[in-house]
């Protein structure tokens, strides 16, 4: 691949970098750069989870070198559950990870409470924290940290060890959904303070649950990797997805972050009598279909059960 194919495929779906400039330098001056995405372990590994991964394997395929950090010590920090259940679950992650194409051979992973309990790891956080307001700390939390209203001391320590983590890992490129943007300016600015380098932010998009929510755990509005072919078979019937409307489709979503990455072209079916099959070969040729109604949601619907199925039937044997 040439430098430009690298850059495309790395910006291929994502929200924004931070910035164009700094992914364009770095591209053309490191062959192998190293990208992380860090995750707090969840029982139920989901759609959202799977666009992070996704954005990874594009970045493995431009050459680049993949952390995975199995943040145990964070979820810990924002009240997921005790030190111990933590832990159980980052191990199934990882299992989850290695099924989704993330293989073992090409792609490190880590657990935070491997190193970040140590010394060295300590005491930077305890320097960033001499530099970071309780206000910055607060906000960088906002679409991070649960029951912030009310929050610990220990949720404005976390984003500070993000930025840490990012440092001690010799991260180039940090990956996450947009929802990581405040925590990533944060590090960006705080690590330079403290002479680590700055790192290259990239945001993918935070998708709609089938509810039209926000996708996430405690919205339990989510499609799992785990579900069964019946599970999202019943998911995908009740979503919302209204006649030629793009706001806050999850079908859509679905259909252009997870299902176009891994097929050059879909076909949606129907009965010759309603004009017969349909074969898009873009998802921006299927967008437009669908705004000017000449898709019918529940055909799209259809279609999307089938193609998810594809892509989850190996995932599920895995696990199983
Ligand atoms: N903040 C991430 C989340 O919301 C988890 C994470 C933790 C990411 C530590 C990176 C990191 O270094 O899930």
């Amino acid at each position: 691949m040439t430098p430009e194919e690298k850059i495309e495929r790395i910006k291929y779906n994502v929200d924004e970098v931070v910035t164009d400039e700094e992914l364009t330098e770095l591209i053309k001056s490191n062959p192998a750069p190293k990208v992380y995405v860090g995750y707090e372990p969840s029982g139920r590994i989901h759609m959202g989870h799977v666009l992070t991964v996704n954005k990874l394997l594009d970045c493995q395929k431009a050459g680049c070198e993949v952390i995975v950090l199995l943040a145990d010590v964070h979820a810990y920090l924002n009240k997921k559950g005790t030190f111990e259940e933590v832990r159980k679950i980052a191990d199934y992650n990882k299992r989850c990870f290695i099924a989704l194409g993330l293989s073992e051979e090409n792609t490190k992973f880590v657990l935070g409470s491997d190193y970040q309990l140590g010394e060295e790891y300590m005491l930077n956080v305890l320097k960033m924290a001499k530099t970071v307001t309780l206000n910055r700390a607060t906000r960088s939390m906002d679409e991070v940290g649960r029951a912030m209203d009310n929050p610990m001391v220990s949720q404005l320590v976390y984003p500070i060890m993000q930025a840490i983590d990012i440092a001690l890992l010799d991260v180039d490129i940090a990956v996450g959904g947009t929802d990581q943007r405040k925590i990533h300016m944060l590090a960006r600015e705080h690590l330079k303070e403290l002479g680590f380098k700055t790192p290259v932010c990239i945001h993918t998009p935070i998708i709609s649950g089938f509810d039209g929510n926000k996708m996430s755990s405690s919205n339990d509005n989510f499609i799992s990797v785990d579900d069964t072919a019946e599970d999202v078979a019943n998911k995908i019937k009740k979503a919302y997805c209204k006649q030629g409307d793009l706001e806050q489709n999850p079908i859509m979503e679905l259909f252009k972050y997870h299902i176009y990455p891994r097929y050059e072209s879909i076909t949606i079916e129907k009965p010759e009598k309603f004009g017969g099959n349909v074969t898009f070969n873009s998802y921006q040729e299927l967008e437009t279909a669908f705004a000017e109604e000449k898709v019918h949601p529940m055909d799209l619907k259809s279609a999307c059960v089938k193609y998810l199925n594809e892509i989850l039937d190996p995932v599920r044997a895995v696990l199983l």
